[in-house]
């Protein structure tokens, strides 16, 4: 079955996951460095928190199976791009695009793909800036590029996905409640969205004040 098929590589798939493991501390590192150095020139944090995970084996191999591609561990590194995900959230949007950009700008940050569901909603009200980013690890006596999958969002985004997360993993909801339930937090979405727009509003006038 999958699980052996996989299994019986399982050392070349412990190292690919280390190597992700390694990917994502540095991720993390440069948006920790990043945030560091805006708390000195600005006074203030944008990263609220970061939060980052692999994707399990389980997870790894339903995604290989639904999208058709075959069961090798060097399957799961050309077709796969979030193993690694490193998710930063921040109090306000234009702290999403100014970290992204900051990133962006690294000599070492290749940048793979871009998914603004911030500019581009998804139909259910999902919001996020999704970068697929490609970053060198430095072994023993190679320089390795892996992928990560960078999610930035605010509080309000993370708030709603959260609770999104939980509605899409529960089964036994009857189908007329569920259906309720998603247009409650469609306009949710909306709320949070206005939210972000009148709070970073509120913030930068505040921060006017302090300059003047
Ligand atoms: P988990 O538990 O976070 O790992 P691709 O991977 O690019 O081929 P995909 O999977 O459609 O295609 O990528 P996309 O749209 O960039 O979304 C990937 C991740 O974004 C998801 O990962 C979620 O973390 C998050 N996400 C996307 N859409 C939604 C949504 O509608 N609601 C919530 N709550 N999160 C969403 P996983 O693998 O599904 O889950």
């Amino acid at each position: 079955n999958a699980l052996d098929k996989i299994e019986d590589n399982m050392m070349p798939l412990k190292r690919l996951m280390a190597y992700y493991r390694c990917a994502i501390m540095e991720v993390e590192t440069k948006f920790n460095v990043l945030n560091e150095e805006f708390s000195l020139e600005y006074d203030r944090n944008p990263i609220e928190t970061i939060k980052t995970r692999l994707k399990s084996t389980e997870s790894i191999i339903k995604k290989l199976v639904r999208r058709n591609f075959p069961l090798t561990v060097d399957s799961i590194e050309a077709n796969l791009n979030d193993i690694a995900g490193v998710r930063v959230v921040c109090s306000f949007l234009e702290d999403i695009y100014l970290l992204a950009d900051c990133l962006l700008q690294q000599d070492d940050v290749k940048l793979i793909q871009v998914k603004d569901y911030i500019k581009n909603p998804k139909p259910n009200g999902y919001r996020s800036l999704h970068l697929i980013i490609e970053i060198p690890i430095f072994l023993k006596d190679e320089k390795k590029d892996m992928r990560v999958e960078v999610q930035l969002r605010t509080i309000a985004m993370d708030f709603w996905a959260s609770l999104d997360h939980k509605l899409s993993y529960k089964k036994d909801i009857p189908e007329e409640e569920a259906k309720l339930l998603r247009q409650e937090l469609l306009e949710c979405a909306q709320i949070s969205a206005d939210l972000d727009v009148r709070m970073g509003e509120i913030k930068n006038r505040i921060v006017n004040k302090e300059n003047t």
